[in-house]
């Protein structure tokens, strides 16, 4: 299909996980992508990848988003064709760790709270005027459950995903009275890289959080994605809570074996 032809679509922490999972679901409905993260040699390979299967038109770059500046010169940088975002999919993002706030890393609290808010925030302030100048755009965040249930150790992870729902709540707000659509996907348990990292490599503990269930794959999660963001431009699906059959709520799952 090529139902985003002549759209450009950004996808911050494109390297990995439902980052890259978006960036293959758009290409495949005809869009042009804009794909960042850290690792960019990751990004160059996938966007040759795409370019084989679908001829995808690709523009990949660096990004940390937790650095402010480094973000305010990668978009000053960007080529004049792709400085016009029609779709922002604010995916970066991380969980570090399910100490008891009593025994936190604060490095990690600061690693979350400036990936996952500081750094969506960066983004979209970067993107979102142009959008607003175009009359063009929707901005789709990636939050998750955890920004709708606090869980056992999820306090500073679940409370950047509490930002996340806030902030899309507030732009939808001061996007009103523009065509700008805004929406959060939250997902529950997808089977990524998600909890390797969150657990800081632990491939054993990383595996038993999906154990006995089927979780929802990346691909999952970029179907809703491109689901929301081919509605009819008047109907915007401002949030959207998807979970695996066999998860009911943050803490209570259903497992085999
Ligand atoms: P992965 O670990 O597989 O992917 C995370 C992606 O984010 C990577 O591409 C990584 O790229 C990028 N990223 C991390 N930190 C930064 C940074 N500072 N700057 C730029 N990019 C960064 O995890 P998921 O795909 O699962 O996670 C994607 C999003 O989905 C996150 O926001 C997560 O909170 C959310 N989510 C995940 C769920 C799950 O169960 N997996 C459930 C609900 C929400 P690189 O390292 O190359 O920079
Ligand atoms: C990531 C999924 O359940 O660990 O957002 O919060 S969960």
């Amino acid at each position: 299909m090529t139902r985003l032809k002549e759209t450009v679509v950004l996808v911050t922490g494109a390297s990995a996980g439902i980052g890259r999972a978006c960036a293959e679901a758009f290409a495949a409905e005809g869009a042009s992508l804009l794909l960042a993260a850290r690792r960019l040699d990751r990004l160059q390979t996938l966007a040759g990848d795409l370019a084989s299967r679908f001829g995808t038109k690709t523009h990949v770059f660096a990004l940390d988003v937790r650095d402010r500046a480094g973000v305010d010169a990668a978009f000053e940088a960007l080529p004049d064709p792709w400085k016009t975002v029609d779709i922002l999919v604010n995916n970066a993002g991380l969980g570090r760790g399910l100490d008891k706030l009593q025994e936190g890393r604060v490095e990690e609290w600061e690693e979350m709270i400036d990936t996952n808010v500081k750094g969506l925030l960066y983004v979209t302030r970067k993107v979102v005027p142009g959008m607003v100048a175009r009359g063009r755009g929707h901005v789709i965040n990636i939050g998750s459950l955890a920004g709708r249930e606090v869980y056992p150790g999820g306090n500073v992870y679940c409370a950047s995903k509490f930002a996340v729902k806030a902030l899309t709540r507030a732009l939808k707000m001061d996007l009103l009275g523009t065509p700008i659509r805004v929406s959060t996907v939250d997902p529950g348990m997808v089977e990524t890289d998600f909890s390797v990292v969150r657990f800081r490599g632990d491939q054993e503990k990383a595996a038993k959080v999906y154990q006995g269930l089927k979780a929802l794959t990346a691909e999952d999660i970029a179907d809703a994605v491109v689901w929301v963001s081919t509605r009819p431009p008047h109907v915007d699906v401002t949030e959207m809570v998807i979970l695996p059959v066999a998860q009911a709520s943050a803490t209570l799952a259903h497992r085999k074996g």
